[in-house]
């Protein structure tokens, strides 16, 4: 039975002090040692940034892409071996920005995934600057008199896309953190999982604090039902006052994309154990 230390590396993490980066790794860790996973079992893809950063300090197999590219690796490896557990990592600049179409079209596919974003609202590795999900009107590196552009809602991409799991996460809340990776591994299909993650170094405007006064659970609220796409879009809307945490849309009846392969049916193998049968010797050759 997996532990939680079975996912440490001998590596120490370098995060600033105090950054949401910390929850994030740690109720991973914790998630995936509660379903029980061995690390042999996981393979985690990651983006360019401090999100990306966590590469080297969590046991499992993992691949760390090109900025912007860490949802199409994801997605190869799970066509190519669907017996290993995906999940896709990166900030909001790589998943939301550079690599936005990459996420559309892995949700709309519905491939078996999922996708947690390091959403600090800023591209942190490269000292702060705006992106997508920064308010307009902030100021900073890239627009010292504030960002003209209107401000893009991930949860909103991710539900006009047709992903069929949707959840937002503060990383000043692990308990809850955990849960929602949990469910989110655990549905069948698409999952994209936002999570709050305070840049302290960078970000001055979206603090532990300023979340804490903003967030509350959707599974404290009465009669809210996950499967109601259109409430799902309707709360996410607010980003600013009252921000919704928890399970937005939830489509249990999903049929991932694997499954929906009528000519794959009856298979007994996968595309990996079949490509074995096909000697590449002659394609390794022509490189050598
Ligand atoms: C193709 C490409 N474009 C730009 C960069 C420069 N770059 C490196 S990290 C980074 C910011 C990453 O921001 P985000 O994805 O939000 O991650 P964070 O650092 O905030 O966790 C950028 C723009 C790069 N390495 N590769
Ligand atoms: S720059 Fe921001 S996101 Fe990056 S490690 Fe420091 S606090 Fe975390
Ligand atoms: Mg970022």
């Amino acid at each position: 039975m997996a532990q939680v230390s079975d996912y440490n590396t001998t590596i120490e993490p370098n995060w600033c002090p105090g950054c949401g980066n910390f929850a994030l790794w740690n109720s991973l860790k914790q998630a995936l040692a509660e379903m029980g996973k061995e690390p042999n079992e996981v393979v985690i893809t990651y983006d360019i940034g401090c999100a990306g950063n966590m590469a080297d300090k969590l046991n499992s197999y993992g691949f760390k892409s090109l900025h912007g590219r860490t949802v199409p690796v994801a997605t190869a490896i799970k066509i190519a071996n669907p017996d290993l557990t995906v999940i896709s990592t990166g900030g909001d600049g790589g998943i939301m920005e550079e690599g936005v179409t990459h996420l559309m079209w892995a949700a709309r596919s519905n491939y078996n995934i999922t996708v947690i974003m390091h959403n600090n609202q800023r591209f942190g590795l490269t000292t702060g600057q705006q992106t997508v999900t920064t308010k307009k009107g902030e100021p900073g590196k890239t627009a010292p008199g504030g960002i003209v552009e209107e401000s893009i809602t991930p949860a909103h991409v991710a539900l006009i896309s047709k992903a069929t799991f949707v959840a937002r996460g503060f990383a000043g809340d692990p308990v809850q953190l955990v849960k929602l990776m949990k469910a989110a591994v655990k549905h069948k299909g698409f999952s994209f999982l936002e999570i709050l993650q305070p840049c302290v170094t960078f970000n001055k405007v979206n603090t532990f604090q300023w979340f804490q006064e903003r967030v509350y659970k959707l599974e404290d609220k009465k009669n809210y039902n996950p499967s109601d796409w259109d409430k799902a879009f309707d709360i996410a809307k607010d980003v600013e006052e009252r921000i919704a945490t928890g399970i937005l849309y939830q489509d249990k009846k999903s049929v991932p994309y694997s499954e929906k392969l009528t000519y794959r049916k009856n298979r007994k193998t996968t595309p990996i154990q079949e490509v074995k049968q096909y000697s590449i010797k002659g394609f390794i050759e022509e490189f050598e």
